[in-house]
């Protein structure tokens, strides 16, 4: 069974596309716009993109201009002229791109400044946005308007005479200013092109935050220029072929075209560096920083300056300002046999290795902030005292105490737990997925993620606004192929990208079915796998673990 024979067309999409879109009759209908705008009136009429139209584009909108462009070209052949705002002429057939007085302060993840307004009217097109993100959210609303296809690579797929929009006012912005996917690329690697097609996928779903877990026991997977054996030794081999032979990793230069091309896109690209557990890959490279298993050793001084050499490094090369230190899972470390452990802890007043890992964690986060980045780490690290610019990020939803005690404590908290967001694990009974902890309430399938509040209802105005946003996390102990990647992704991450873009409320989840169906099709033009629903085989032994 190939992956084509998993792609069942989303036909009844196309009916419910072109039903939908163009002979609207009776009750209101429903745009398959994904994520679900806060407002869309329509009115009679359309607009069509031709020959005589050009995009103009005011101050700082030329990001936004040029992607629609590329998109209208890639898909129609149609190179549609960019010109720059001199006078808004008012002339018609424009699509105009201008930033507008900016609403609110310009601070990092405030969804305010990420809103947009697109006019689709007779003669002309206007999206108007505080910031250039919101341009940019503008534009992938307008091409949800056009067929699927426009989203494809093709140039023959989408006919000039196919481009018409109907009339419309949309008016958007998203509750949660972090909207994240994380890509394990330690247990699996996944190439830079394979990344780069994640992004494009990301932005068509508004989403603005990649992390990526660089590291972690089977393979150290970055380049860094001081310690060469991280990726000669460390980045050999992966979870399905421990001894190699072959080394996987990005060198600078990878990732360098990844953080610029998500840029393009809108979306920021978050490094972890997962310490001190998780790190077999790092301690077989340089076994004089480590316990000799897979943890730091940190009874030695000089594993503070390793650390401190890679993370600059790191830092380097991700402008993002945010870096992931993990701090998750440090459970079966040998510190108790390490020389020195004893003096260490003496001379620090500790009687608890707990409090050598709270030592550890506090090392690194105080020096990533000195450094003028934010850190951010697993919640494992709450249940130490830890610079309070440290972001946490909830994810064993067995322990909704320490998601609440970081909110409490003042942390800023993104919301990850295992139960909703782990792409890893089964979208439905009896389909591929990681067989861990977090599976007591069912699959994770897209219907229960859309349908979920992520925010505690006992949370008051104050701690809600600590919850920065959503992350799904893709690991991949049992990922191994691009195909069985976009498989655990997709279509899961449209019903996130909804609940972090629609406001607090009921969700209707037919609704969502109906719009999801045409987002199908926006998957078959980006050449992604996803997983079908409906009817859908059983078979997925192309999927084997
Ligand atoms: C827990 S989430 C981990 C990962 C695993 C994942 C598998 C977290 C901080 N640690 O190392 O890959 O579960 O679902």
């Amino acid at each position: 069974m190939n992956d084509r024979s998993l792609r069942i067309t989303c036909a009844v999409g196309a009916l419910i596309f072109s039903s939908v879109c163009l002979c609207a009759t009776g009750e209101e209908p429903e745009w398959p716009i994904i994520p679900k705008p806060l407002s869309v009136t329509r009115s009679a009429g359309s607009f069509l993109i031709g020959d005589n139209t050009d995009i103009i584009a005011g101050p700082n909108a030329g990001k936004a201009s040029s992607y629609l462009a590329q998109r209208l070209r890639k898909a129609s052949g149609y190179a549609i002229p960019i010109r720059e705002w001199e006078s808004d002429d008012g002339l018609s057939t424009r699509i105009a791109l201008r930033l507008g007085s900016p609403l609110t302060p310009d601070r990092p993840f405030d969804p305010g400044r990420e809103g947009y307004r697109l006019t689709v009217s007779r003669t002309r097109i206007d999206i108007t946005a505080a910031y250039p993100a919101g341009l940019f959210y503008g534009v992938q609303t307008l091409l949800q308007l056009l067929p699927p296809q426009v989203y494809s690579n093709n140039a023959g797929a989408l006919r000039m005479d196919e481009l018409l929009l109907p009339l419309v006012e949309v008016t958007d912005r998203p509750r949660f200013g972090w909207r994240g996917l994380m890509i394990d690329v330690s247990r699996h690697f996944f190439s830079k092109e394979q990344l780069k097609k994640t992004i494009d996928a990301m932005a068509v779903h508004k989403l603005n935050v990649l992390h990526l877990h660089l590291t972690d026991d089977p393979g150290w997977r970055i380049e860094i220029e001081k310690y060469p054996r991280l990726t000669t030794v460390g980045a050999i081999g992966d979870r399905t072929n421990p001894e190699g032979p072959e080394r996987w990793y990005f060198s600078k230069e990878d990732i360098r075209e990844i953080v610029e091309h998500a840029a393009r896109h809108h979306i920021m690209v978050v490094p972890e560096i997962d310490m001190p557990g998780h790190s077999m890959a790092a301690a077989r490279a340089y076994p004089q920083f480590f316990d000799g298993h897979r943890t730091f050793n940190p009874a030695n001084a000089e594993t503070y300056e390793f650390v401190k050499d890679v993370l600059v490094e790191v830092m380097e090369l991700f402008p993002s300002g945010y870096l992931h230190f993990g701090g998750d899972e440090v459970r079966d470390h040998r510190w108790a046999d390490i020389p020195g452990i004893r003096t260490f802890m003496e001379e620090n007043g500790y009687t608890d290795l707990k409090e050598v890992e709270g030592h550890f964690d506090r090392f690194v986060a105080d020096f990533i902030v000195e450094k003028g980045y934010t850190p951010i780490g697993w919640d494992d690290i709450v249940e130490f005292e830890i610079n309070p610019n440290t972001i946490v990020q909830w994810w064993l939803h067995l322990r909704p105490e320490a998601r609440d005690h970081a909110v409490r404590k003042g942390h800023r908290v993104i919301i990850s737990p295992t139960n909703y967001l782990y792409f890893d694990y089964p979208n439905g009974p009896g389909e591929p997925g990681a067989p861990w902890e977090g599976n007591d309430n069912g699959p994770n399938s897209f219907e229960l993620i859309h349908q979920w509040e992520p925010v505690p209802d006992t949370y008051s105005q104050e701690e809600e606004s600590r919850i920065m946003g959503l992350q799904a996390n893709l690991w991949t102990e049992f990922v191994k192929t691009n195909e069985y990647y976009e498989y655990m992704i997709f279509p899961r991450l449209s019903a996130l990208a909804e609940i972090a873009w629609s406001p607090k409320g009921a969700k209707d989840l037919d609704n969502f079915k109906k719009r999801l169906h045409v987002q199908c099709q926006r998957y078959e033009a980006m050449g992604l796998n996803y997983r079908v629903f409906g009817d859908w085989p059983s078979d997925f032994s192309y999927l084997t673990h």
